[in-house]
């Protein structure tokens, strides 16, 4: 009789941890996710949101010829800081709705020293504010005109950010003034950038203009530490692009940091942030987010809630563009 009764509980045991799995991935996610396909441990290596391969090789130079992680995100992320056409970093960078180019940057070291400057207008080369506030400073953030002043007493040039194309662009959108960022085609190519350097040390940077035609004031994700970026060198970085607001609400690449601490892969980890993040926005799929991380044996991963988006890697294996899975297809 007991051994009938404990076979019989037992199928039912067995039925329930077979149906288990397929519940919960209907559930959570209609159309779960593959994981992990960068599995090699790796570095010195490089990693960055969407596919910048002049910024990838940039920060690769500095780490093959031995540089720091740090000095190499700096380089690497400036690239896209410098080029022009890049309309959500840097110079050229889209203007807020009053036609003010302000900008937002971090940057994180090993030891998990920070800095960040947030809507400062002015100034090419936001990454390097951010470093000298974490370097030379007791302040993890400066902001507005006091990031700005900072920096030309640190020796940095007053330049103008609005290029003309993007001077056209906001006028013509000042006829309809109407915020609506389009996914993947606007707002897309902000810079967030892990590195681990030949010591098996991590930093991470991440840059931009913020949401073109933004609120004046606003200020996202990117300069954020824990949200546009987050490293622990014991465990590994993450960084984030998209519609900032929605990453800070979930502490994203903190949180991804957290999950790889507690054994997810880079991939697994970025796959739940992501799903976290949908969670709280129930039968919304109007707005972009993609993550990509790094953990300390270099194995790297990326995710996205809407298809488009890619991260590139540079290693000794060479530079590969990784096109991300997505939580919506
Ligand atoms: C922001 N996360 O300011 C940034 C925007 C972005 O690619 O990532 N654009 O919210």
């Amino acid at each position: 009789m007991e051994r009938r009764k404990f076979l019989k509980n037992s199928s039912t045991a067995t039925a329930a941890l077979v149906a288990t799995p397929f519940l919960t991935s209907c559930k959570e996610d209609a159309k779960p996710a593959k994981t992990v396909k960068n599995t090699k441990a790796l570095y010195p290596i490089v990693i960055c949101t969407w596919n910048f391969m002049n910024a990838s090789a940039k920060a690769w130079e500095v780490l093959n010829s031995g540089g720091t992680a740090l000095d190499a995100v700096e380089q690497g992320v400036k690239v896209e800081e410098d080029d022009v056409n890049n309309q959500t970093v840097g110079t050229g960078g889209r203007p807020d709705r009053d036609g003010n180019v302000t900008l937002d940057a971090c940057i994180m070291d090993k030891d998990g020293n920070c800095g960040a400057v947030l809507a400062m207008q002015n100034i090419a080369n936001p990454i390097s504010v951010a470093r000298k506030v974490m370097e030379d400073t007791p302040h993890v953030m400066l902001a507005g005109q006091g990031a700005e002043q900072f920096a030309y007493e640190k020796g940095f040039e007053k330049v103008n950010l609005l290029t003309e194309q993007s001077r056209l662009e906001w006028l013509e959108w000042k006829k309809t003034s109407e915020y609506k960022p389009i996914i993947n085609i606007e707002n897309h190519d902000t810079i967030g950038m892990l590195a681990i350097d030949k010591n098996g040390d991590i930093a991470g940077g991440c840059t931009t203009s913020g949401m073109g035609y933004k609120m004046a004031g606003r200020v996202g994700d990117s300069p954020i530490i824990g949200a546009g970026l987050f490293v622990d060198n014991e465990v590994g970085g993450a960084t984030a692009t998209g519609v900032g607001e929605e990453v800070v609400r979930t502490v994203g690449s903190f949180l991804i940091v957290e999950l790889m601490r507690q054994g997810k892969s880079p991939q697994e980890a970025c796959e739940e942030g992501v799903k976290r993040i949908m969670a709280k926005n129930e039968g919304r799929n109007d707005f972009q987010i993609g993550f990509i991380a790094i953990n300390k044996q270099g194995e790297t991963g990326g995710y996205c809630i809407q298809a488009g988006f890619s991260y590139r890697t540079y290693s000794e294996e060479g530079h590969i563009d990784n096109p991300s899975e997505s939580y919506i297809s």
